[in-house]
């Protein structure tokens, strides 16, 4: 059997990175004043470059804190702060690695990384520093993403979900995937290449395993769905009556004048969407133009947006003025929404009640207050929060898709592995199947980045921040 971790390390070898040769600095922390600002280096000349901005009556250790004096080209003292040394391979990139901890303010910070620079280093590109580790073989490709996706990330879940990748999980699962497709590829090559002595495998059972590693790749890719949800969030679609209290909803919910409130009807337009990050999820807040009957043209057609949000929408907050009978329009949006996932809130109740006393049984449990009350916020959030609660998620102990990317490559796999199941039952030819199954292995293999070429890094690498 080959070995894909051994094939790609040689392939790689073979094609050395000569930006690595260079040594990289950026701040490591994020821009403004905090307790402590992190400037880091990595690369072949961290030593000399520690030698010169770094004074210390101790020389620096290994995996050691070292107290001393961050010094600029002339000598002169930038700050008192901490220097950790890792030495390579046994870093976060693979190489020579220093984090100079200085006082957390933007001038300290960006003085002591020009310092670093006039010492030889050059400014880090977005995620150069995982990049490199990548590079090293210290991460795979997978879990690289994982770390731009714990940066992001919003909500304790979104943060499990991508810590749980930072171990490595999915590389594992899709090399095994790799590995048995290889061994089926070289039982067809042995076949074709001598076909008097080795036996062709049967296509039978070369179907069997095939569709075998469909059904993983199958129960895989339902992980990339679900944990979308996780990252990104819940659409929730505000919905309601002209001049009902969405907007006012959506800004106090938001704690932000984000959308424009007026007492006249037909105020919102054009649908607005801001997120909302709960306990445990995101929300994706959508408020729309109220419904009317007898709209105007241009009314007529926020409504149809309004439709469509509502259509898109994972959950919907149904805003009525509770002051007021119930209009037409209130009942009709009422008895629309009751087969679904939704919030009821019956909003101004320090108007009046008529329209919440007016409404049906089938809207007993709605809510009753007014988005000006903090009582009635925080149940609109306990409602949402309960529905979804409820709802399907992942489970992150089990290797997931975190990234576009990664279910474009899996679909790839699987679409390869259809045409090879399809080809065998047919009774085609070995190379044509071998063709297929090799495709297969190339879209498992970028997955990973085992065979990621540098476009695709480049892209993936884009997105980190500068000093990750
Ligand atoms: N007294 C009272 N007024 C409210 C309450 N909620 C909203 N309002 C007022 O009702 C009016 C309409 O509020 P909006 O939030 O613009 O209503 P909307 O549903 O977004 O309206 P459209 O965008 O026109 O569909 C504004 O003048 C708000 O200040 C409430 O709980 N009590
Ligand atoms: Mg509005």
């Amino acid at each position: 059997m080959s070995n894909p971790n051994g094939a790609s390390s040689s392939r790689r070898a073979a094609r050395p990175n000569p930006s690595t040769a260079e040594t990289i600095a950026a701040v490591a922390t994020p821009p403004g004043r905090g307790a402590i600002a992190i400037v880091r280096v990595s690369g072949p000349a961290t030593r000399e470059i520690a030698a010169q901005i770094f004074r210390s009556a101790r020389a620096l250790r290994p995996r050691r804190a070292t107290n001393g004096a961050i010094v600029d080209a002339d000598g002169r003292r930038i700050d008192e702060g901490l220097a950790l040394f890792f030495a390579a391979p046994h870093s976060y990139t693979g190489e020579d690695v220093l984090e100079l901890h200085v006082h957390g303010s933007p001038a300290v910070a960006r003085e002591t990384l020009i310092a670093a620079l006039s010492a030889g280093a050059r400014l880090a590109g977005p995620g150069e520093f995982t990049r490199r580790a990548f590079f090293h073989g210290k991460i795979d490709l997978a879990s690289a993403e994982s770390v731009a996706e714990l940066i992001a990330a919003e909500n304790s879940a979104a943060v499990r979900a991508a810590a749980a990748g930072l171990s490595g999980g999915l590389a594992r699962e899709v090399d095994a995937l790799r590995a048995s497709l290889d061994e089926m590829l070289e039982e067809l090559a042995a076949a074709i290449d001598f076909p008097d002595e080795v036996e062709a495998p049967s296509s039978q059972r070369l179907a069997a395993r095939i569709a075998e590693v469909r059904a993983r790749i199958a129960q895989l890719a339902t992980t990339w769905e679900r944990g979308r949800v996780v990252r990104e969030g819940v659409a929730v679609a505000i919905v309601g009556p002209p001049n009902a209290g969405k907007s006012s909803l959506l800004n106090a919910l938001l704690g932000d004048e984000r959308a424009l409130v007026s007492e006249s009807p037909g105020t919102t337009r054009d649908t607005i969407e801001e997120r909302l990050a709960l306990d445990r999820s995101t929300l994706r807040l959508i408020d729309t133009a109220g419904i009317r009957a007898h709209a105007d043209r241009l009314e007529a057609a926020g409504i149809e947006r309004t439709e469509r949000a509502l259509e898109q929408a994972r959950l919907a907050l149904v805003v009525v003025d509770a002051s007021l009978a119930l209009s037409e329009e209130a009942r009709a949006l009422l008895t629309r929404t009751r087969g679904r996932e939704r919030v009821v809130l019956f909003n101004k109740a320090d108007l009046g009640r008529a329209g919440y006393d007016g409404r049906d049984q089938a809207e007993s449990d709605a809510l009753f207050g007014s988005v000006r009350d903090a009582a009635t916020l925080a149940a609109v959030r306990d409602a949402l929060a309960t529905l979804l609660e409820t709802s399907e998620t992942i489970d992150l102990s089990r290797p997931h898709l975190g990234t576009a990317r990664q279910a474009d490559a899996l679909l790839d796999a699987e679409r390869a592995l259809a045409y090879a199941h399809e080809a065998l039952i047919a009774g085609a030819p070995a190379d044509l199947i071998s063709g297929d199954l090799m495709r297969a292995i190339r879209a498992l293999g970028e997955l990973t980045g085992r065979e990621a070429d540098e476009r695709l890094l480049d892209a993936i690498f884009a997105r980190f921040c500068i000093g990750k």
